[in-house]
């Protein structure tokens, strides 16, 4: 079917004035939590640059989604998760967040160029791996169904008597939340009042669809009064926007007030995958606010706020490029798995799980 065009106005999403909460001003200027979620943004870019090249060089079996324009919002969730407590279920665009949460460059490339000893064996490929024990399961699904996943973790751990004190992220795309599997996972969670925050990256188009062909409502935050949840909008290429809110976010999950959903506006500044090039993507768009790289943007707020400085970046980069081709020529050198002796049983049936 052939694409119709539209004017620009549809496609450009009103930038969100939301209230800061109390804590912006401390919050925005917590220095190692702004740096630390900037080097994950970094890192992720510099990482999915790679994988991208190892793609199109036809050394990745399957496809390669990257998350090029969400890392802000990404970084900032799984810089304010507390690793060791907190259950992280990142989806497709999260390498920033997967970073932010401990995942070390090598489970990435391992899984990606089918490694053996990969989180997943070289059974599983790109961004379906995980570390259960760690608290971020492999992903399943970018169309809802990671949400029941980390709010059914959230209720197993209240009926353990575990649950206090912890919180479970995940993230969904505009076009996820137009999934039954959405509907279902924020009903329960708003039932229940799980310490769940579910993070809506909204790119504007699932896939090619764009937003006014997915729903009715004029601006998905909406959706979260109806399920119980507290809602909150957010500039998804600002980071110092997004670290606040998401921060503010996080802490009310954790400290008993209840599910909240955090609508990031933003694009996604690459194709659905890496086998596609967006041509449907107006240029009115890309040249719009929403369309600013968010790394740009938080470069330019460390830089002015005195938190970090264009030689430390610098560093930072040629750093974490070094680590990417180590990660990637170790990956490189090891064995697929062997069909013939690999124990197909579930890996998530093996004791110890996953370690
Ligand atoms: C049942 C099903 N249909 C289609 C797909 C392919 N698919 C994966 S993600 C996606 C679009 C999702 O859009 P959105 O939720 O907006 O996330 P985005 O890709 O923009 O991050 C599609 C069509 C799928 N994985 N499963
Ligand atoms: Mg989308």
């Amino acid at each position: 079917m052939r694409l119709q065009a539209r004017p620009a106005s549809f496609y450009a999403p009103p930038v969100p004035t939301l209230d800061p909460p109390a804590s912006t001003e401390k919050f925005a200027l917590d220095r190692t939590f702004l740096r630390s979620a900037f080097q994950s943004m970094l890192l992720a870019r510099i990482l999915e640059n790679k994988l991208s090249s190892l793609y199109k060089a036809g050394k990745i079996v399957g496809g390669v989604y990257l998350g090029r324009g969400q890392e802000a919002v990404s970084a900032a969730l799984g810089t304010a998760l507390i690793q060791g407590t907190d259950v992280f279920g990142p989806l497709i665009r999260d390498q920033a967040g997967r970073s932010a949460f401990g995942e070390s460059l090598i489970d990435c490339t391992r899984t990606y160029l089918g490694s053996a000893l990969g989180p997943m064996r070289g059974r599983d490929g790109n961004v379906h791996r995980g570390r259960p024990l760690a608290g971020m399961p492999a992903m399943i699904s970018h169309l809802g169904a990671q949400i029941a996943l980390i709010s059914g973790i959230l209720f197993a751990k209240r009926l353990k008597g575990q649950l206090e004190g912890v919180v479970g992220a995940t993230c969904i795309g505009d076009g996820g939340t137009s999934t039954g599997a959405f509907h279902e996972a924020l009903n329960l969670s708003g039932v229940e009042r799980l310490p769940l925050v579910v993070v809506v990256t909204n790119n504007q188009f699932a896939y090619s669809t764009p937003n006014d062909r997915q729903f009715g409502c004029g601006d998905l935050v909406e959706r979260a009064r109806g399920y119980g949840f507290r809602g909150w909008s957010v500039d998804g290429t600002d980071l110092l926007a997004c670290s606040t809110v998401v921060g503010e976010a996080v802490r009310q999950a954790r400290h008993g007030g209840g599910p909240q959903m955090i609508v990031a506006q933003l694009l996604r500044l690459a194709g659905h995958g890496e086998h596609d090039d967006g041509f449907y993507v107006p240029e009115a768009l890309r040249a719009g606010h929403y369309g600013q790289d968010c790394i740009e943007v938080a470069m330019r707020q460390l830089v002015a706020n005195g938190i970090t400085s264009g030689d430390e970046i610098r560093l930072w980069q040629e750093q974490f490029a070094a680590d990417v081709q180590r990660a990637v020529a170790q990956a490189q050198q090891e064995a697929p798995p062997d069909p013939y002796r690999e124990d197909w049983t579930a890996l998530s049936t093996r004791f110890p799980i996953n370690q």
